[in-house]
């Protein structure tokens, strides 16, 4: 009995992209460092009845009735944050990384005040008040930036924050590969009275795990999504550290009230079960193994890819992630690479490099990383092989342009999709990474 045929007899063409997917997932080289395969025993938990219940409130302070079990989830998920981060306060419930940041925001801030964070195309994420983002437009944004060798500017912050006297300053990013500079933001946060806020969405299992240095020491909140290298369901959770409580007594209270009844409904009970597991999961060795060989992979896998040409910026890595320039290509050359690369069965994304010559739409860069390759149970000689596989494909692009005219530019990325999926190099990897994955199974335990 396959896992998706009872589904297949009521709804076939569901199933179908179901099974599709799942597949699609087993038979590439899963690479967007955002991304992760979370257990299977994730996976199902987050497929229980929970899904039905309604919970707003907190644990012993519900709305509805019918919530005495919902509370042992909730509050076990709570007390595993707080043992794993070392943090007197834990919120399990905000939907997702986005608004998680909205809540602090929201929290924390008036419309209007001035807040910092890391600008967009050095690497920043949309929510730390990027222009297209409502925290762009509701709050003052004085983003700061990387310097040109990739690492982020501390002067500039330092300067910045004395200058405009933020309410709050984000450290955190979406596109840096360096270990995040907690202790000399804490400073600059200490001297200009104003917030630090760690996202460390991207790092979070690496801290976990201990293979990336903690903010608790330095942040007074923490927010993080659970998906990405904590390799837990998709939501997100809001710390308070003890320098936050020191720091406004009342700072825990603040951001429970905000989650809900601030800005959620009810929490989702069924994520929130999935997140106390994941948790457990992460306090084991084997995670601290993990963390530990994410980063392993990411320093092999740019090694090889340095060796065969390709500049990383920052010149390497500290954690699971790189960012490779492209501009050797010409610029804007990301997309190229992208679809070359998904049409070798490497996924991976079009990224923005530190004062990127091109659009954050056509963008210069790749950004990749090892979370969910090391999960499969990849190691440094499989990074070898598959910065190989990148280069050989990458290669391909040389000779395409990226033009400004949307129809040239539209008829050279025609010219390349028709010539790219007849490549012979291109067909050749393809075939290598359908055989390197099937040496790494994964979700045996799913049968289709
Ligand atoms: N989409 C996430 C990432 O890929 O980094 C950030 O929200």
């Amino acid at each position: 009995m396959g896992e998706l045929d009872a589904l297949g007899k009521v709804d076939p063409e569901l199933a179908e992209a179901l099974k599709k997917e799942i597949i699609r997932q087993r038979e590439t080289l899963e690479m967007i460092p955002s991304e992760n395969f979370a257990s299977i025993d994730v996976i199902r938990t987050l497929g229980s009845p929970l899904t039905n219940k309604y919970s707003e409130g907190y644990p012993g302070k519900r709305y509805y009735g019918g919530n005495e079990f919902i509370d042992i989830v909730e509050n076990l998920a709570i007390d595993r944050a707080k043992r794993l981060f070392g943090v007197p306060h834990a919120n399990v419930q905000p939907y997702s990384g986005s608004p998680a940041n909205f809540a602090i925001y929201a929290a924390l801030c008036k419309p209007g005040d001035t807040i910092m964070g890391l600008n967009l195309p050095d690497g920043g994420h949309l929510t730390h008040g990027w222009k297209t983002s409502v925290t762009g437009q509701f709050f003052n944004s004085v983003p700061y930036h990387v310097k040109p060798d990739g690492y982020i500017d501390i002067d500039e912050v330092r300067t910045l924050a004395g200058e405009n006297r933020p309410k709050l300053i984000w450290i955190g990013a979406t596109a840096y590969t360096r270990e995040l500079p907690f202790e000399e933001f804490a400073k600059i946060a200490d001297e200009t009275g104003a917030y630090l806020i760690a996202d460390i969405s991207h790092i979070a299992g690496l801290v976990a795990g201990g293979a990336h240095k903690s903010p608790v020491p330095y942040a007074h909140v923490i927010m993080t999504t659970t998906h990405k290298t904590l390799r837990g369901p998709r939501g997100a959770m809001i710390m308070v550290t003890e320098r936050g409580m020191k720091k406004d007594p009342e700072l825990a209270e603040k951001i429970d009230k905000t989650i809900f009844p601030g800005l959620q409904g009810g929490p989702h009970d069924n994520t929130t079960a999935a997140l106390a597991l994941a948790l457990l999961e992460a306090s084991r060795p084997e995670f601290r193994e993990y963390s530990a060989q994410v980063v392993r992979n990411s320093k092999a896998l740019g090694d090889e890819l340095a060796k065969r040409g390709f500049r990383l910026v920052t010149g390497g890595t500290d954690n699971h992630m790189l960012l490779v320039d492209l501009t050797k290509y010409g610029h804007g050359m990301g997309i190229y690479a992208q679809e070359a690369l998904d049409m070798a069965g490497i996924v991976l994304n079009k990224n923005t490099i530190p004062a990127e010559p091109w659009t954050a739409f056509y963008p210069s860069g790749i950004r990749l990383g090892t979370p969910a390759l090391t999960t499969r149970g990849m190691k440094e000689n499989e990074m070898r092989e598959i910065a190989n596989y990148i280069a050989d494909v990458v290669e391909q692009i040389n000779g395409y342009k990226m033009l400004a005219d949307k129809d040239l530019r539209n008829a050279e990325l025609a010219r390349f999709r028709n010539e790219i999926k007849q490549n012979a190099t291109v067909l050749g990897t393809k075939a290598k990474t359908l055989a390197l994955c099937s040496r790494f199974p994964l979700y045996p335990e799913i049968v289709l």
